[in-house]
């Protein structure tokens, strides 16, 4: 028995009025059900209205352009009548060519792509479909990475490159892309799943040659209603029929992106991890040119725009936090000259050094520790040793005596907390010294100092200085210092003003010991003495304080016995 079935918009979320972009059907058309009827465009998506049965359109509410909200009448479905029943019981079968003749107007506008459903699978079926499994690929050193999105299921149409899955490490947020074009199925990962490199992520059957005849006007993209009835297929594809609330893609490519419709240019169209990672960056899509298949915006389109905006020349007047900016000089017009880009690790300590000689109040304060003695028993300790024995150096005997000092001054171990309300005061001594590279200024940081001696110590500042000059270092051997120490002296100069290495709040300068002649009370007697000049955030240390570390720290020096004490 015949009826009439009213088909209206169905629950649509918060939306109201939101405009019907694509009538997809006309009067006498026959659909299967959940075939795509209207395309409604609303600020966040894209949904299609499907059939809610199979049947015959009798006649049409609404039109291009209109607004429609739940509940707004589509059109009405003549659903049970022997006609439909008629038109839609053959089964197509993809190698059924006399659905190709059936389908003659099948490409022409998308309302009859969805009148004969069965048309491009017919010009599809014949193709030499492949089928390709997609696995995790390379993904560095990461393994059981959570998965945090998975933007496919079997069934759905994809273009080469959409992103399959989105996978977060404590790290990065990573894309699994499809390798090709093609049909999804065997589709096996789920929200919340581990995975590592290798694993299985679904197959593809992909296009082979002809593909690109059915690239066009979407003639062969299987139609939402299509793709639920592909119990031909063989491959476990079209399983699933997206329903109203699937967003759809700007008239290609995977329908269940969550895309945006990159012709109207409203919304960017990019991967879920691509919008958060914009989200914490504070960039909005709308600005950033996407480089990726139809416009889609990648991570580097974002970090690009970052980069750019960044290196954008800064007002004529201002700086950030309203400092007068330097002005731009053409240095050209004075002669020639070449740029050079800066290595990494220059730009890392560059941010970090501005950062904290902006953010830290600084006070220098110097002095000089007669050292003759430690000079003469350091070089007799390495006669001693002769060639095989490792190298005593003035370092490890340097940062032994800071880590003795601290202990008498604290503070110097401290750093304030984050809303400058409190002080975080740290119990262990890991001392951090700087080490000229040739690719800039790092920081290794060696670990108690304080349980250890001075040969192990001077054991392990030169391998370190070794590691940072060859660049392999790790982050772990440049982290968790609570105080830092930069020593010029292998190289010469007297004092200098060192930059607190923060959230540090103290860092001691070593210059070039020098012979000097020092009264004693009775004659002058030829000393070497060596520079201090110790930096410290006047937030966290008062002057006093600061006076008496370094005095104590020049006795220390001056009398290795009292290292003992
Ligand atoms: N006075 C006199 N001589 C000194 C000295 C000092 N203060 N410090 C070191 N020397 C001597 C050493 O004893 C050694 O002499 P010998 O070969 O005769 O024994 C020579 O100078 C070379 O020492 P070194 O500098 O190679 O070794 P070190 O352990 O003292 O220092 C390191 C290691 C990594 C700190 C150093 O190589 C380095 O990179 N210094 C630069 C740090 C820097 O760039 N600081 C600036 C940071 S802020 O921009």
């Amino acid at each position: 028995m015949a009826k009439e079935l009213q088909v209206t918009v169905p629950d649509i979320g918060d939306y109201q009025d939101v405009p019907v972009i694509d009538v997809l059907v006309k009067v006498g058309d026959h659909v299967e059900k959940d075939a795509a009827l209207v395309t409604l465009e609303s600020d966040k998506a894209t949904l299609d209205v499907p059939a809610p049965e199979a049947g015959v359109v009798k006649s049409i509410a609404l039109k291009a352009g209109d607004k429609v909200s739940k509940g707004g009448a589509v059109l009405v479905l003549e659903v049970g009548g022997a006609d439909t029943a008629a038109r839609l019981s053959p089964a197509p079968k993809k190698t059924d060519v006399a659905l190709t003749a059936a389908a003659p107007k099948s490409a022409a506008t998308p309302a009859t792509r969805k009148e004969t459903p069965a048309a491009p699978r017919a010009v599809k079926a014949p193709v030499a479909a492949s089928r390709l499994e997609v696995t995790v690929p390379d993904i560095g050193d990461y393994h059981d990475v959570p998965v945090i999105d998975v933007l496919v299921k079997d069934g759905d149409t994809v273009e080469k490159d959409a992103t399959l899955i989105t996978l977060e490490s404590d790290k990065a947020t990573l894309d699994v892309p499809a390798p090709a074009a093609g049909v999804i199925s065997g589709f096996r990962i789920k929200v919340g799943d581990k995975v590592s490199k290798g694993m299985a992520v679904c197959a593809l059957a992909t296009a082979g040659a002809s593909s690109s005849e059915s690239a066009e006007p979407e003639a062969s993209v299987p139609s939402p209603a299509i793709a639920g009835e592909g119990q031909d297929r063989g491959d476990g594809a079209g399983c699933s029929a997206p329903t109203a609330t699937l967003p759809r893609e700007d008239g290609g490519g995977s329908p269940s992106t969550p895309a945006a419709p990159i012709a109207g240019g409203v919304i960017p169209y990019a991967s879920p991890s691509t919008r958060k990672f914009a989200r914490e960056l504070g960039v909005d899509l709308l600005r950033v040119a996407g480089s990726g298949h139809k416009g889609r915006i990648t991570h580097e389109d974002v970090q690009g725009y970052v980069k750019q905006s960044l290196a954008a020349p800064p007002a004529a007047t201002s700086g950030g936090s309203g400092i007068p900016a330097i002005p731009a000089v053409d240095f050209a017009q004075f002669g020639a000259i070449e740029t050079k880009p800066l290595a990494r690790i220059r730009k890392l300590s560059a941010a970090h050094l501005h950062r904290a000689w902006l953010n830290i109040p600084h006070v220098t304060q110097t002095d000089e520790a007669d050292i003759t003695d430690l000079e003469a028993f350091r070089k007799a300790q390495n006669e001693e040793a002769g060639k095989e024995g490792a190298k005593l150096t003035l370092l490890p005997f340097i940062l032994k005596a800071v880590a003795k000092v601290i202990d008498t001054f604290p503070e110097f171990a401290s750093s304030l907390s984050p809303d400058g309300e409190s002080l975080i005061h740290k119990q262990y001594r890991h001392i951090g010294f700087a080490a000229d590279t040739p690719n800039g200024l790092v920081v290794p940081v060696v670990r108690d100092v304080d349980r250890k001696g001075i040969h192990q110590l001077a054991q392990e500042t030169a391998e370190l200085a070794k590691k940072a000059r060859d660049g392999k270092l790790k982050a772990d051997e440049m982290k968790g210092g609570v105080f830092s120490v930069s020593s010029l002296g292998g190289i010469g100069g007297s004092h200098f003003t060192p930059i607190v290495n923060a959230p540090e709040v103290g860092i001691l300068g070593v210059s070039r010991g020098v012979m000097k002649p020092v009264w004693d009370g009775a004659a002058f007697q030829p000393r070497l003495m060596l520079p201090l000049s110790l930096s410290y955030d006047h937030r966290v240390i008062d002057g006093a304080y600061a006076a008496r570390f370094i005095v104590l720290l020049v006795k220390l020096l001056s009398d290795l016995r009292r290292l003992a004490l």
